[in-house]
């Protein structure tokens, strides 16, 4: 049996999930999955039986419920220093640390009206108000980022972090939402779909799960 459970949501929808799972495989453990439907029926008696906050991802390890992405990212870094989730530089680590601050409380327009589909192509909707702030921003962080640490590696800050983690659902969205992106970030874009923990998230996700608009997913 393994230490850590992780209870996720639909692999196909469930952005936040997916940043808990990518934590889990960064940090090279074994796990168990429950899953937990949020569709087509979001399972609310399951997710409130299983979690504390009745929310997806929820890592359970012992004793002890860490229901927050973030908070799980933050939990096996201190478990697993060595496994460097956030850069060493702490100037760097400060910059990586604002912009996944940044994604974890923001971005409600491009939550809401582009929700994540995995394996799914969408018409490009309209860019425009709300959706071309968020989407303008984005860019700019991982323009400024790609430009900065580019020598480092090839992840937002040059080597593999929770900033990757927090913006992986980004860059599904981008895809399936059809964003053009300049060539620096189109190469990003790839190399995170290329990441090993994203290709084992997508080797489980069901086509069948269909997106629509719900910034809580
Ligand atoms: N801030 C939380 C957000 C978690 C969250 O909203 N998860 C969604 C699914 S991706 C959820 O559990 N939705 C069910 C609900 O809100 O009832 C995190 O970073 O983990």
């Amino acid at each position: 049996m393994s230490e850590f459970t992780l209870i996720i949501g639909n692999k196909n929808n469930s952005t936040w999930s997916l940043r808990g799972y990518l934590a889990l495989k960064h940090a090279g453990v074994d796990f168990e999955e429950i899953l937990v439907s949020l569709r087509p029926i979001l399972d609310r008696e399951k997710l409130d039986r299983l979690t504390p906050a009745g929310k997806v991802p929820t890592l359970l390890h012992g004793d002890h419920y860490i229901w927050d992405s973030l908070a799980i990212g933050e939990y096996l870094n201190d478990l697993y220093p060595e496994k460097l989730f956030w850069p060493d530089d702490i100037n760097i680590r400060a910059h990586a640390r604002c912009v996944s601050a940044e994604m974890h409380s923001g971005f409600a327009a491009l939550r809401s009206s582009m929700p994540m589909a995995c394996l799914s192509i969408f018409e490009k909707p309209q860019i425009e108000g709300e959706l071309k702030k968020d989407i303008d921003r984005i860019t700019q962080i991982w323009s400024e980022c790609r430009n900065k640490y580019a020598a480092q590696g090839p992840y937002l800050f040059g080597t593999y972090s929770i900033a990757d983690m927090m913006f992986s659902p980004i860059v599904f969205r981008f895809l399936s939402y059809q964003i053009e992106l300049p060539e620096i970030l189109k190469n990003y874009s790839k190399v995170m779909v290329d990441h090993p923990g994203v290709k084992a998230w997508l080797d489980g996700a069901d086509p069948n799960d269909a997106a629509e608009p719900d910034a809580r997913i």
